[in-house]
This record gives structure tokens, C-alpha cells and sequence, in this order.
């Protein structure tokens, strides 16, 4: 049957639910959905490409062709975005910097590093996002950086992140689409330190000088990352959970829910709507932990469902800011983008397709048979009809045909890369 015909059959049944399937459509297309450059290349970058991924986090494989340079990149994630559908942004990390060949400091990193990327992300109407890079550095070597007892070394990642903070500003400002800095430091002890005060103080002091200056929020949005633990920091990880909360609300800012970064049964799903009670936006790191912060490729599972559901029940589309973080080097790096991003937009148009005034009605009134008769009921309404149609109207690949497309690219670019 035609993907016509089959959407026409959906749009009737969702209809007798109440909901309106080309409005839905509307609202995924314009939520946009960053995707991180880091997929491309291993998290290597381009400051020292040979050098080895620091900071308690891994990426596994060694499949053939990731992208040596930054002309390579570019032209990866050109053909991994004609294969996703919706709104997408570029994130990057400071070591995808365009340095001409020499070496930069980290704390001499500036925005002439990133003209051309600015220039390259204008041509395409693409918005962009920034990280600063606190690893994979000698001066990032004993796994603490803004909260080192030595004041130099704080001081010398501090700088890195005021720069950064400019240089995600002026991204906002050049692309007119508010860039996100994500904030995330390695910091932590893998045996039981004694005075985790002193280093929690000394954290929060690094921030305090990193936000001193109030920048352009129209074009630049600050978000600090938590994690539970890292490899080589298994006892003690100075940015928890409760020190970023914390510290996100001293500073008006927001905090990133990386999905891999809690203990294994909390799930991102539910601290959507406790955070953003109070503050104002909050920044995700979609990614798939398998029994670790393993940074598996995104696939549409029901805590990626979970998640899309919850930002359309809250109506907090415009308040969650979607970032996705995920690295696997085992399988080809353009198919990890495309299934990954085509997950997340699948869970979007998902959860945009449910009847949540409908279930909301049944909870406001104690009717909790029918929400959970109704919450099963959904899953086996025609949603594939509706992806199909959303595809071809966003003129990207319908179901498996992208892959042929990434088999090609493989063959004809990637293979020869080697
Ligand atoms: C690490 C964090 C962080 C990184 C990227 C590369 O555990 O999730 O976000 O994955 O910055
Ligand atoms: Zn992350």
C-alpha cells in the first residue's frame, strides 16, 4: 500500500483518539535536535587527533573510516543530516577547533578558531552548540581540572571555559539560534578521598569566576553536566547530581540529564518535570547506557519514548533543549548518527501523537483503569504510517532505504580513507 493511502488510514484512527497527526508533524519538524559532532571521529578532534580520550569515558571499535580532518567531518555529517528528518544543530567540543595546523592552548582558544565553522554552519541555516574540552590534556591528566588543589591548573581550565562561554555566544550571535555550552569536568577520585568539601568548594569557586560575566543570554545558554561516576573516578565524582543542581540554581543557569549519568533503575524520564518546577529550561544528553555510562547508539526504546512523552505532556518543547551524546566506533559512525537522531525523532513524533488531554482527564479524575487501558491501547495505533509520512515530507530516506545510501558512502569515501 501507498504510504498516501496508509497515512490517510492513520490520520482516521488517530483522529477517533482526538489528535490532529499533521499538527503533530508540525511540532516535531520544529524541535530542534543537536546533534553531536563527537560520533563523527571517536571524540578525538582535531587539536591532537593521535592523542588518547581522558576523562573516565570510552569509546570502543575500531571500524574503518572515521574522519581524520575537519573537511572529512564536514562532509560526513552533510550526508548523515539529508538522511534525518527534522530541525538539527551541531555540537561541537573546543577541540574540533580550526587551528590551521598549530597547536592552541586550551586557554588560549579564541573565536577566530571557529570562524570557519561559523561561516560553514551559515551556509547550511544550522545553529550550533558548544563544549568546552576539560580532557583528553597533560593538564588534565590527574582527572581533576576546576576543582585541582593546585590553583594553577584551576586556573588554567577556568580560562578555557570563559573563553568557551564566548565562544558559544558568538555562535548565538552569528547564527541567530541561541547556542547551548555544555559544561561538563571529568573531576573525580576513583579511592575514597577525605576531603571532598574542599574539593566541592573549590569547584564552585571555578564557577563562580567562569559566570562572573553576565553574556548575551539571546545567544547563549549555560547548562552544567552531573555524572555518577567514570572510569578511574569510581569513588568519588566532585559534580554530582545534588553539587549541580545546586550550583545550576545559584546561577540562574540549567543542567544537563545525560541519560548514562545516574545509578542504573533512575530514569531522565522522571526528573524532567521535578527540575523544570524550577528552573527555567534544562538541557538533555540522550544517550544508551548498557549497564554503564557506555554511550551505546540511541535506539527508540521506552525510556527514549519516556522521555519524548514527558516533554509533550508538560508542553516543555521550548524548555528542553535536546542534545544527543553517544560515541560507538564498532559499527559505521554515519549509520550511528543516522539511527541515533532518527530515534530521537521517532520518540518525538511518538509522543507527539498521543492523546495526552485524553489521559490527563482520566488521572485528574481518579480514573487510573482507563489511563493504563488507553496508555496500552496507543501502542499499536498505525505510528509507522505517520514516521513514513513525516519522512517523505521532510525529503529523507522512508524506512531502510537510507542504509543502502551509507553502504554506498562507504564504500566510495569511507574505504578509502585507510
Ligand atoms: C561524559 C559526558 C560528556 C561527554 C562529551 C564528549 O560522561 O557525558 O558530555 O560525553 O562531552
Ligand atoms: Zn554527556
Amino acid at each position: 500500500m501507498s504510504i498516501e493511502k496508509m497515512y490517510e488510514y492513520a490520520k482516521e484512527v488517530y483522529a477517533e483518539y482526538g489528535v490532529d497527526v499533521d499538527a503533530a508533524m508540525a511540532k516535531v519538524a520544529n524541535t530542534p535536535v543537536s546533534i553531536h559532532c563527537w560520533q563523527g571521529d571517536d571524540v578525538r578532534g582535531f587539536e591532537n587527533p593521535d592523542g588518547e580520550l581522558s576523562g573516565g569515558i570510552q569509546t570502543t571499535g575500531n571500524y574503518p573510516g572515521r574522519a581524520r580532518n575537519i573537511d572529512e567531518l564536514r562532509a560526513d555529517f552533510d550526508f548523515a543530516s539529508k538522511l534525518i528528518p527534522g530541525k538539527k544543530k551541531l555540537s561541537l567540543h573546543a577541540i574540533y577547533l580550526d587551528n590551521g595546523g598549530k597547536k592552541v592552548e586550551r586557554n588560549e582558544i579564541d573565536i577566530e578558531h571557529f570562524t570557519s565553522w561559523v561561516q560553514w554552519a551559515k551556509e547550511r541555516g544550522l545553529g550550533l552548540d558548544y563544549n568546552p574540552t576539560c580532557f583528553s590534556h597533560p593538564m588534565a591528566d590527574d582527572g581533576l581540572t576546576l576543582s585541582h588543589n593546585d590553583p594553577a591548573v584551576r586556573n588554567y581550565w577556568i580560562e578555557h571555559c570563559i573563553r568557551s562561554r564566548h565562544i558559544a555566544e558568538y555562535f548565538g550571535k552569528e547564527t541567530g539560534q541561541r547556542a547551548m555550552i555544555n559544561h561538563w569536568v571529568p573531576d573525580g577520585y576513583k579511592d575514597i578521598p577525605v576531603n571532598r568539601a574542599l574539593s566541592r568548594q573549590y569547584l564552585a569557586d571555578s564557577y563562580d569566576k567562569i559566570f562572573a560575566e553576565q553574556l548575551d543570554d539571546t545567544c547563549i545558554g549555560d547548562a552544567l553536566e552531573s555524572k555518577v561516576f567514570g572510569i578511574g573516578a569510581e569513588s568519588c565524582t566532585i559534580g554530582s547530581n545534588e553539587f549541580y543542581v545546586a550550583c545550576a540554581m545559584k546561577h540562574g543557569k540549567m543542567v544537563t540529564l545525560d541519560t548514562g549519568h545516574f545509578h542504573p533503575t533512575e530514569v531522565v524520564s522522571d526528573k524532567l518535570s521535578a527540575v523544570l518546577t524550577f528552573m527555567k529550561e534544562v538541557m538533555l544528553h540522550v544517550s544508551r547506557p548498557v549497564r554503564w555510562d557506555s554511550d551505546h547508539v540511541v535506539i527508540f526504546d521506552d525510556e527514549l519514548k519516556a522521555i519524548a512523552n514527558e516533554i509533550a505532556r508538560g508542553g516543555y518543547e521550548n524548555r528542553v533543549n535536546i542534545g544527543l551524546d553517544f560515541f560507538d566506533a564498532s559499527i559505521n559512525r554515519i549509520a550511528c548518527w543516522a539511527i541515533g537522531t532518527r530515534s530521537m525523532q521517532k520518540a518525538l513524533l511518538w509522543a507527539a501523537l498521543e492523546p495526552v488531554a485524553m489521559l490527563q482527564k482520566f488521572e485528574a479524575e481518579g480514573d487510573f483503569t482507563s489511563r493504563l487501558a488507553y496508555l496500552e491501547e496507543i501502542k499499536t495505533l498505525p505510528f509507522a504510517a505517520v514516521w513514513d509520512m513525516y519522512c517523505e515530507k521532510q525529503g529523507v530516506p522512508v524506512r531502510d532505504s537510507w542504509l543502502k545510501e551509507v553502504k554506498d558512502y562507504e564504500k566510495k569515501i569511507l574505504e578509502v580513507r585507510n
